[in-house]
């Protein structure tokens, strides 16, 4: 059975990082297949138009190359040979580092691993994938403190927690199967939930505590949560003396902070706060789970840190029931940075900078991987077109992003090469010299990583349209002749030249291709065989994978039929039961205290959130209003309905308001489509009056 052929009944969502089970029903609508993330089968209302872009009339269907400044179809090879002369023309002027390679939150861990392969086998750590920016701070906080930079426990674990501690996320909208499938039977079971959130959400209604701290202030709260809980008895002293260090030092600190001040910076109303301390301190188990939301914050230390400091202090790490949880969101966003797709850490979270770790990739690859990191997403964006004169861009949109559209266009259009791989045309593909079509979701084999580190399989659910091709496919092709090519060239031409030949014979699929059978590079000899990116099929990509990252070893493709596993696959699902996988075994607490400085700025705080991909068509998309506590529509004279003007400098937008008690006072929420003038400009507050005022 081929790869793209294989005919089988169910996927596994391409949407979200849930990563729910589904199959094809009738009229293209997704029915729902029981997994495990989807236990009674559910989807939710986004999941059921997972196989609606199969019939996208937009579809891309063949390769283009820019000639004459207009895209136009070629075949193939034709594009591949593009492909590799503008890349060739890019190293050979200006070297390895004068390449970026952005993937692949949508894609595959076989996707992401080749595409990080290809960056450093031809000299570059230029690799990064922006889905990990939405959860920077929160997995570089598990990464230094507890050793792995994504969700520590399970789902079905929710179910054994006493307290769930849900901040700055709104699962009920942005995870919404996982939601209702474990934290609202949990919650009906008797566990309490607490929402720190400016501002109510679908979220809220289930919550048991509604903390609403002003915006930014989260690193505050959570480090006056330590302070009480740890004044009122809750801190577990056996799980500090055996599983953290340095407790003195950070206890110490605690007794330094001012509760008081913290409490009024924070805004937190006492009684709920009070409420929490006293869960939280009297809990058995208590599980947090954070969001994008978390993300900012302005206190000198990041919120993440000082929630982990509350699960150290009591003891919530390393059982069920308890733990952090990273509310990923795109569906492989976990998988592309386990699989490499960062600048400074290998495939497995392994850091570029550790010869150990180079040298086990290099017995893989035939090359060593560069001992520097490269630079980030958006370090690299902002170099197009000065040290940086390719891209290889696979499966992501730059063009649309946290900056401003014309300065990003004109950093696409500055670039010499821009090669994107894609399902179908975007702002991006606009600017591209070479687009080549790729298989979406449901139509590819591999395997995707959920939020809660669940390695599941894909099952290609139909052919591609018209030429397109797996990703993997095409890097596949782009490294043997990228890569593998240029090897061949300095090592014997001769005895090679059938072999390639034979591998770039025009969409000769890759499982009839009879050279294509030993496939993970490896040669006895331990020269350069020349052909590392010769793949039999995805397996064997996979195979490799877990070969080079420790967080995949020991376990096969055929292993990840039905469930899917959590890695590291030697575990049951709950990381850390017995040490922290840091040097010393030990759980760590943040470095300093947060500031009890007032709030800047005059104005109502701005919060947004709920920004919707534009793939798929989301059928969240919210209608643009703006919510206002009452009393603040009051004292402006903003009706229930009105039509207000939302403004900070020259910046303005006209939108209708909705009173919404909800809201904490002096905050008001836009979603984030609507927000984004003001978010690119930074400004943390706005102003709001009746329109025509
Ligand atoms: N202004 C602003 N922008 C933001 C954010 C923000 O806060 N502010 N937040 C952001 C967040 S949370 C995220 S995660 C990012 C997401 O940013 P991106 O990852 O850039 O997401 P999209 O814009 O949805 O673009 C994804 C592209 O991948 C393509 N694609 C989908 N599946 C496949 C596939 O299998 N193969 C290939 N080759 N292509 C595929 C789609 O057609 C689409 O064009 O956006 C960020 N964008
Ligand atoms: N339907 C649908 N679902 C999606 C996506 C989609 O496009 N459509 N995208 C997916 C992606 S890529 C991502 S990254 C996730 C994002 O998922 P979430 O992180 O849950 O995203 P938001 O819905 O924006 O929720 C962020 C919450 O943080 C709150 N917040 C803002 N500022 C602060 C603050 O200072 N402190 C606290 N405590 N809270 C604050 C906001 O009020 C909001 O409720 O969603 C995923 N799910
Ligand atoms: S929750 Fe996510 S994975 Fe599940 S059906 Fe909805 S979009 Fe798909
Ligand atoms: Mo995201």
């Amino acid at each position: 059975m081929t790869d793209e052929g294989d005919d089988h009944p169910r996927t596994v969502c391409p949407l979200c990082s849930v990563g729910c089970h589904l199959r094809q029903g009738p009229e293209s609508r997704a029915k729902g297949v029981a997994g495990p993330a989807n236990p009674d089968g559910r989807l939710c209302r986004k999941g059921v138009t997972a196989f609606e872009i199969r019939e996208d009339e937009d579809r891309l269907e063949r390769p283009l190359v820019r000639r004459g400044g207009r895209l136009r179809p070629v075949p193939w090879e034709r594009a591949l040979e593009t492909v590799v002369d503008r890349f060739e023309g890019v190293l050979d002027a200006r070297g390895p580092d004068a390449l970026a390679f952005l993937g692949a939150p949508y894609c595959t861990n076989e996707e992401n691993y080749l595409l990080q392969k290809l960056a450093r086998t031809l000299g570059t750590n230029n690799v990064d994938n922006r889905s990990r920016l939405c959860h920077a701070e929160s997995a570089r906080a598990l990464a230094e403190r507890v050793g792995w930079p994504a969700t520590t426990n399970g789902l079905s674990d929710l179910g054994e927690a006493d307290v769930v501690v849900v901040a700055g996320a709104n699962p009920a909208q942005r995870q919404p199967v996982a939601f209702n499938s474990f934290l609202r039977p949990a919650v009906a079971d008797g566990t309490t939930l607490v929402h720190v959130d400016p501002v109510g959400t679908e979220t809220t209604r289930l919550a048991d505590v509604h903390v609403a701290p002003r915006p930014g202030t989260d690193a505050l709260v959570f480090a006056l949560l330590c302070a009480r809980v740890l004044d009122a008895g809750g801190a577990d002293r056996a799980f500090l003396r055996e599983r953290a260090r340095d407790v003195e030092a950070f206890t110490g600190r605690l007794a330094d902070l001012d509760r008081e001040r913290a409490a009024s910076v924070a805004g937190v109303d006492p009684e709920r706060f009070d409420r929490v301390v006293d869960l939280v301190a009297g809990a058995d188990r208590v599980a947090a789970m954070v969001g994008t939301g978390l993300e900012g914050g302005d206190r000198g230390v990041p919120a993440p840190e000082t929630l982990l400091d509350l699960l150290v202090l009591t003891g919530n790490l390393g059982r069920p029931g308890a733990g952090l949880y990273v509310l990923r969101g795109l569906v492989n966003e976990q998988g592309a940075t386990d699989a490499g797709c960062v600048p400074d850490r290998l495939p497995g979270h392994q850091s570029v900078t550790d010869p150990g770790a180079r040298d086990r990739v290099a017995d893989v690859w035939d090359t060593e991987p560069p001992a520097e990191p490269g630079r980030t997403a958006t370090e690299l964006l902002g170099s197009f077109g000065e040290d940086v004169h390719g891209a290889l861009v696979v499966g992501e949109n730059p063009a649309v992003s946290k900056r401003d559209d014309d300065w990003v266009r004109e950093r696409l259009a500055a670039l010499d090469a821009l090669v994107v791989l894609e399902v179908a045309p975007s702002e991006t593909t606009r600017h591209a010299d070479v687009v080549l079509p790729a298989a979406a979701g449901v139509e590819k084999s591999g395997t995707v990583t959920n939020l809660e580190r669940r390695v599941q399989r894909l099952y290609a659910t139909a052919p591609p349209p018209g030429e397109a091709r797996p990703d993997w496919r095409v890097l596949a092709d782009i490294g043997r002749r990228l890569v593998d090519g240029a090897q061949r060239d300095s090592d014997s031409a001769a005895g090679d030249a059938a072999r390639v030949g034979a591998s770039t014979a025009e969409d000769a699929p890759r499982d009839s291709d009879p050279t294509a059978g030993d496939t993970t590079g490896e040669d006895e000899t331990g020269e350069g065989t020349a052909d590392t990116f010769d793949y039999q099929d995805v397996a064997a990509v996979f195979a490799e994978l877990a070969a080079v990252a420790p967080t995949h070893a020991g376990c096969s493709y055929a292993d990840l039929d039905g469930a899917g596993r959590q890695w590291p696959f030697d575990g049951d699902g709950v990381l850390y039961r017995d040490a922290f996988a840091t040097p010393d075994g030990l759980a760590g607490f943040s470095t300093a205290l947060p500031s009890v400085e007032p709030v800047a700025g005059d104005g109502l705080h701005l919060v947004a959130g709920g920004r919707t991909s534009g793939f798929y068509g989301d059928l969240d998309a919210d209608d643009g209003r703006l919510r206002i506590h009452p009393a603040d529509a009051d004292q402006r004279g903003v009706g229930q309905g009105d039509l207000v003007t939302v403004s900070h400098g020259e910046t303005a937008v006209e939108v209708t308001a909705d009173r919404d008690d909800g809201v904490r006072r002096g905050t008001v929420f836009l979603p984030a489509a609507v927000a984004d003038p003001f978010l690119r400009r930074d400004a943390a507050t706005v102003s709001v009056e009746p329109a025509g005022e």
